[in-house]
């Protein structure tokens, strides 16, 4: 039987047909890229790094807006296509639980997630160094802190879109404060999202050389009959500087620490103007996908540059025979993590 993608169906899903001249992994990005471009609002200079969701008719979106004074922010967006986007002019207030204003410091790499009837962002922010902050919202109107999930230093976190064996699950990259040279991604879970354990080790930095410094958590895993079906991001430590590329894994459906396949190829890595050229060159940096299981069309939302927002499409049985066919695991793959 062929692999099923299991989620909601998604009927607009951003989409431009396959070019011919595919020669690596099928994966092909959008003509008119960069989606987003630069000062796309007043008071931020560039939006990347950021995650989307289909929402009503349309779809809504946390974006990464870096300010004109360089701190990044949290900032809302709407769109009817995927594609052009309308920013609210005010970053995000969040709340705590009395609601009372409670602001990170900063906030970057916003990821969101729906999980059963409430939305979740997750992003790096300040906790005494970097870590992982979180939010929950039911409507984009309030949003509510949940309190510092993990202890530094620790970035790209991502929360599974269901809770597996009746627990919430969510990836993370455990590092330091800095331009992190090393780094693996754990999966923890949690009853309630305030008490998180059983961390389990998913998958080191990869013996191939485009994954070699450091791997981090990317979109939210997509539910498949194989597995869960992960685009993350691999970095390779050159003379010049990082280069960020995007790698796919599939994880065990029941037990994530567990790898089943991993693409020893990168899927897509720095090419186009607006990945090797902007205020960080050579990132490509997946933060969300929006998928739809009946027509099995992926479109994937990477950052460009920490300049711009990108997007890619991938058929999913082909990105995952793909990844399939290339796949190298190894026994840190493999094994359930937990030495
Ligand atoms: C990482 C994160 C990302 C960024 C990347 C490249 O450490 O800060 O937000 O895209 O570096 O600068």
């Amino acid at each position: 039987m062929s692999i099923q993608m299991i989620a909601p169906e998604v009927k607009n899903v951003p989409w431009q047909e396959r070019p011919a001249n595919i020669v690596n992994a099928p994966i092909w990005r959008y003509t008119e890229n960069p989606i987003i471009n630069r000062n796309p609002i007043e008071g931020v200079a560039r939006i990347f790094n950021s995650a989307v969701v289909p929402y009503e008719d349309g779809f809504i979106g946390v974006f990464r807006g870096e300010q004109t004074n360089g701190v990044p922010y949290v900032y809302l967006g709407r769109s009817a296509d995927g594609i052009h986007w309308n920013f609210e002019k005010d970053k995000v207030q969040f709340v705590d639980e009395n609601g009372e204003p409670f602001m990170p410091v900063y906030a970057y790499d916003p990821r969101l997630v729906k999980v059963e009837d409430t939305y979740y962002i997750i992003w790096c922010g300040d906790f005494y160094g970097a870590a992982i902050g979180m939010a929950k919202t039911k409507d984009f109107k309030t949003f509510i802190r949940i309190e510092n999930p993990f202890l530094p230093f620790n970035r790209n976190a991502v929360l599974f879109p269901r809770k597996i064996n009746g627990n919430f699950v969510m990836l993370s990259r455990p590092s330091d404060s800095g331009h992190t040279p090393f780094g693996d991604i754990f999966v923890s879970e949690s009853p309630d999202l305030t008490y998180w354990g059983k961390h389990r080790h998913v998958m080191g930095r990869g013996y191939e050389w485009w994954e070699s410094l450091k791997i981090g958590g990317g979109a939210a895993p997509i539910e498949t009959s194989e597995g869960w079906l992960l685009f993350y991001h691999g970095v390779s430590g050159t003379c010049n500087g990082y280069v960020y590329s995007i790698g796919g894994a599939i994880l065990d459906l029941e037990n994530p620490s567990i790898v089943k396949y991993r693409c020893e190829n990168f899927i897509l890595t720095p090419e186009e103007w607006y990945e090797e050229r902007g205020f960080v060159p050579n990132v490509t940096f997946p933060c969300a996908t929006i998928h739809d299981p009946k027509t099995g069309r992926i479109a994937i939302y990477y950052g460009c540059a920490d300049s711009y927002v990108g997007l890619a499409f991938c058929q999913f049985d082909e990105i995952v025979d793909y990844i399939k066919k290339h796949s190298v695991v190894r026994d840190g793959d493999t094994e359930i993590g937990r030495r």
